[in-house]
């Protein structure tokens, strides 16, 4: 036993640092890792951007896990499914595809990607050149939790079930199968938002009053429900107009950025930091953070939102 004050601090101190990976930088890291192993070798050829401050976590915020992954042409990760939850942002090259639950859908630049918890999915690339995308997923909580399970399938890739864009057509297009209902901690069954779309609404809204915080901001959300596609994901996509600065804000959700366009500076607890397109830059918890568009920018971000949300914890302030 150890006698001791269980105390409380006044206001959360990250254990995550802030930190940003350059595309640039990485780029040669994927290419080599393309040289060292094969997709299948791997199960997931993956560089996992690690958190400075949590070194050997393979982490990128206490809670959530960030990677880059790299699918050479003719190379297919084979079929398995997991607990966790994951999210892939489509960064660079044409031509992959990833199959969740029976259904393929071919990988576009900055489309954001669902395989909710325990779906079957695979990847793999039909085109001529790499294709690069972020992963994003729930490793750190599940851990947390002591909650995984995983499973390999003994085919290493799905047969098609149904055609591509069923999902779309069937849960994603304002309307859902006519017996179909949800509850919010259900994933979706859409797994695909397409950038396209989410462009065009951000362009669209773009042309109205920007927040002051946030400039034109959006979160991603299950049509059939209004919650977050996944329970311990939640994601997000906003337009920063040229010349945009934001003002100060703080949440206790911890987030990873994407520039999918643009670019600019992300001011973090007064520590600037200049991005482009496809870095990756990550804001702890409670740090403020001040967004600064050298031209229109489009950020995407996630974080475990839904989950501090649904257990009563989640704060923000506008400073
Ligand atoms: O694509 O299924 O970055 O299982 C880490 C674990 C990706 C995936 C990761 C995974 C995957």
């Amino acid at each position: 036993m150890r006698l001791s004050r269980p105390s409380p601090y006044p206001r959360p101190i990250s254990t995550a640092a802030p930190a940003i990976w350059k595309y640039d930088d990485v780029c040669d890291f994927v290419r080599e890792a393309g040289d060292l192993i094969t997709a299948e070798e791997a199960e997931r050829r993956v560089l996992i951007l690690e958190n400075p401050a949590l070194r050997g976590q393979s982490c990128i915020t206490p809670s959530l896990y960030a990677g880059l992954q790299v699918i050479l042409p003719g190379e297919v990760a084979p079929a398995h499914r997991h607990s966790q939850s994951a999210l892939r942002l489509v960064l660079d090259g044409e031509g992959a595809y990833t199959a969740v639950d029976g259904e393929r859908t071919t990988m576009k630049r900055g489309d954001f990607i669902i395989t909710p918890s325990w779906t079957w999915h695979d990847h793999g690339n039909l085109g001529d050149e790499p294709v690069v995308w972020l992963d994003g997923l729930d490793i750190p909580t599940v851990r947390f939790f002591e909650a995984g399970f995983a499973e390999k399938s003994e085919h290493k890739s799905q047969t098609p079930q149904r055609e591509e864009g069923d999902s779309l057509a069937r849960y994603g297009s304002n309307m859902v199968p006519v017996d179909f209902y949800q509850q919010p901690s259900d994933p979706t069954k859409v797994f695909v938002y397409p950038y396209r779309e989410t462009r065009r609404s951000l362009e669209k809204i773009s042309r109205g009053t920007a927040d002051d915080h946030f400039g034109f901001k959006l979160r991603f959300v299950n049509p059939a429900t209004g919650a977050s596609p996944m329970p311990t994901i939640g994601a997000f996509a906003q337009w920063l107009p040229q010349g945009f600065k934001s003002r100060p804000a703080r949440c206790t959700d911890g987030t990873v950025y994407v520039c999918l366009e643009g670019g600019g500076q992300a001011v973090i607890e007064g520590e600037t930091h200049d991005f482009t397109v496809n870095d990756v830059f990550v804001v702890p918890s409670w740090k403020a953070l001040e967004l600064n568009a050298a031209e229109d920018t489009v950020l995407f971000s996630y974080s475990d939102r839904p989950v501090q949300q649904m257990l009563g914890l989640w704060r923000e302030a506008r400073l």
